[in-house]
């Protein structure tokens, strides 16, 4: 029976025979299998490339192991923390470091030369009760382009994209940041709502933050990018204005499509100070499954507090939760 495999699979095929990083070599793997039609004709390419991807796993796990993946750049992946991974990328000299800076406990280099980092830093940022993390990373321009950068922003939950409201050549700076992704196969979007036609590219979602607001008093500089980049979300910042560091703060969890759900034992008070971090459209299900697969099993119904709800209002398990809804289980 002949495999039938669509023409992509064979473009793909070729760069991961040629792809060292093994990572990125992953990635590609898992991309062939999901594009394999699955039927007879396809069972032993399905079985090769399964034992290819488990190999490839092995390799990533022991980097210190003969043959295994030293050589793989570094930095190219930071475990997830918190309720979301968000990465700040942006020309030379933005302003990214300092960002994280301010935002988190992290201490990134900050000056006023460019090229000033080199690594990926991550940082916890607070927003209201919830911690998000944020990851400084080195600029991206016609000299430099780190090549973790590819996987690290892969791989993350947001993208931040910090224009320098400051310089001159702001959107042209910002054109070839997108510009340069886009050849590395990564699309900036404002709202990913299905994966590229072409399953090769990745896109990811993307806030725009005008930064150094103060340097373009009359705003003309904010305005351009506004208008350039007119479907993406875009929220002036300076570190010097606590005000916009908030909206920032709060433009990134919007983003990140998240909602976060108190819970109350019976007749207790609500635990505000460690939410349930949810997709938006989860259910009262889904929330009683995070905290344990028994409790989503033997859930009869629960209470609700919130917005648009009668106090204790009795729900069943498909309800659909808000931001900020307190839930009691009853079991
Ligand atoms: N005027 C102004 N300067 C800023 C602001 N944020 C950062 N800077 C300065 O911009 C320069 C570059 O900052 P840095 O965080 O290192 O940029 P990065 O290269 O994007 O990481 C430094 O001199 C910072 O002090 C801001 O909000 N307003
Ligand atoms: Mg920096």
């Amino acid at each position: 029976m002949p495999a039938n495999l669509p023409p992509q699979y064979y473009e793909l095929e070729r760069e991961y025979r040629a792809e060292k990083d093994p990572r990125e070599k992953l990635r590609m793997a898992e991309e062939l299998l999901r594009m394999m039609p699955k039927h007879k004709g396809t069972d032993k390419l399905q079985a090769d490339m399964k034992a290819k991807i488990s190999a490839l796993k092995k390799k990533i796990q022991q980097p210190g192991k003969p043959g295994g993946a030293r050589h793989a750049p570094a930095h190219d992946h930071i475990d997830k923390e918190g309720a979301g991974q968000v990465i700040l990328t942006g020309p030379p000299n933005s302003g990214k470091s300092s960002l994280l800076d301010i935002l988190t406990h992290a201490e990134p280099l900050v000056a006023d030369y460019p090229y000033t980092t080199r690594e990926p830093l991550a940082g916890m940022m607070t927003y209201q009760t919830v911690q998000i993390q944020l990851i400084d990373t080195p600029p991206i321009s016609p000299e430099s382009y780190e090549n973790y950068l590819s996987g690290l922003i892969r791989n993350a939950d947001l993208v931040v994209l910090v224009a320098d409201l400051a310089a001159e050549n702001c959107i042209a700076d910002l054109n070839f940041v997108v510009q340069k992704l886009r050849e590395k196969r990564i699309l900036l979007q404002p709202d990913v709502t299905e994966p590229p036609d072409d399953p090769r590219y990745c896109a990811k979602k993307s806030l725009l933050c005008g930064h150094k607001k103060y340097d373009d008093p009359s705003g003309e500089m904010f305005r351009r990018v506004a208008d350039k980049y007119s479907d993406f979300t875009i929220v002036p910042t300076s570190i010097l204005d606590d005000a916009s560091l908030e909206a920032f703060k709060k433009a990134v969890f919007e983003q990140l499509s998240i909602i976060r759900v108190y819970t109350k034992p019976i007749g207790k008070e609500a635990d505000f100070s460690n939410p349930v971090i949810l997709p938006v459209g989860a259910t009262v299900e889904d929330a009683a499954a995070d905290l344990h697969k028994d409790f989503a099993t033997r859930l009869k119904y629960a209470r609700i507090w919130g917005e648009g709800k009668f106090d204790g209002q009795r729900v069943q398990r498909d309800f659909k939760l808000s931001d900020e809804d307190i839930l009691e289980f009853h079991l």
